[in-house]
């Protein structure tokens, strides 16, 4: 059997770093034996919109929804397509119209890695961030009216439903009863946002009678984001709205020193859908056209997307080949973000090559 897998580099560093997310794939499947038909896709990019004037063709639906897994880059580039068209236009599209309700981001200090907390080890930090992914703060519910003028209004609602919810809550419990620790932890805001986020409470309260083994504790966003800095080795699975998630995944890799190395599965839990696999990080027009980005984000997606695919020894491999090469520490192979002089394509070759055995 093969996997068809969609590949969309999209925007900026999207372009850079998938070649090396693309050679640490093929060096697992050699290895491994797996079949993997690559599908490559221009559109989700704002190049693509320049031309089109749109982020995706029209039938992108039905020339995606059949494929295995998509593999996907970064979207935005701010001087030609403003973020909010790029981004609505395109990855969450995807995320909606495929379902993957479920945004799941690793966040663990590597070794090699330097984090910028003080006497922070591997081991230290590991936990994920369970994203609820299709609604939430990411609503198109809203408007603006008596725009430019003095009574201009503008309302953008938060949108949150039982079944949404509910779903990737019982995602997250069932994720933080298959670890050791067994801990939840809910960001909530029920204080100040006093209508979603105590149901929101009350719903972790609710689902979590399933799941007795699992202790669980919940934070105020703004003191969450404060102990990801303070006692990041509290945590072991945060589950959060789509906004408070997508912060909270940017912040917590940067205390594992860098955003580059951290990746994210976009799921669509039932398999009724193709999931998604992108870095976490974003289209970085400040570095782009360098070829310093580190790769490490896109490479452990393409770890988590076999995972996913149902080959989890090769999944191990790559995560093992890109902490031996971390661990190594050699500069002229690691990128700048994480204390070297080399290069996208340095630090991909390396890991490929240390895959290929
Ligand atoms: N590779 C992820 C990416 O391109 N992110 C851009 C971004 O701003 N994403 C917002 C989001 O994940 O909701």
């Amino acid at each position: 059997m093969t996997h068809r897998i969609a590949v969309i580099p999209g925007d900026g560093i999207g372009k850079e770093v998938m070649p090396e997310g693309l050679r640490a794939l093929e060096a697992a499947a050699t290895r491994f034996g797996i079949d993997v038909t690559l599908e490559h896709f221009d559109f989700a990019s704002c190049d693509y919109y320049a031309a089109h004037g749109q982020m995706l063709p029209d039938d992108w639906f039905e020339q995606l929804k059949d494929v295995d897994a998509i593999f996907y880059g970064a979207v935005g580039w701010p001087e030609t397509v403003p973020d909010h068209v790029s981004l609505w236009g395109s990855l969450l599209q995807f995320r909606r119209r495929f379902d993957q309700y479920v945004n799941l981001r690793p966040c663990k200090l590597l070794p090699g890695v330097k984090s910028p907390l003080a006497d922070r080890k591997p081991g230290d930090i590991d936990f994920y961030v369970v994203r609820e992914n299709t609604e939430g703060e990411y609503s198109s519910v809203g408007g603006r009216m008596f725009e430019g003028t003095e009574r201009e209004v503008v309302i953008q609602e938060t949108v949150m439903t039982r079944t949404g919810v509910d779903r990737v809550l019982k995602y997250a419990y069932e994720l933080a009863q298959s670890r050791p620790r067994k801990k939840l932890t809910s960001a909530t805001k029920s204080n100040g946002i006093a209508i979603t986020m105590p149901w929101w409470d009350e719903r972790v309260k609710a689902v979590g009678v399933n799941y007795p083994q699992v202790s669980v504790d919940q934070f105020h966003i703004d003191i969450l984001a404060a102990n990801f800095v303070m006692h990041p080795d509290w945590f072991d699975v945060v589950v959060a709205s789509n906004l408070f998630g997508d912060i909270l995944s940017d912040l917590g890799p940067a205390c594992t020193g860098t955003i580059g190395v951290a990746p994210s599965a976009n799921i669509n839990p039932d398999g009724t859908f193709p999931s998604l696999f992108e870095p976490v990080h974003g289209s970085a027009p400040d570095i782009a056209g360098k070829g310093i980005a580190n790769p490490i984000g896109q490479i452990w997606s393409a770890a988590m997307m076999l995972e996913h695919l149902g080959h989890p020894a090769a999944s191990q491999a790559i995560v093992d080949a890109f902490e031996a090469v971390l661990g190594e520490g050699d500069k002229a192979t690691l990128t700048p973000d994480i204390g070297g002089n080399g290069t996208t394509e340095t630090l991909g070759r390396a890991i490929a090559e240390r895959l290929a055995g």
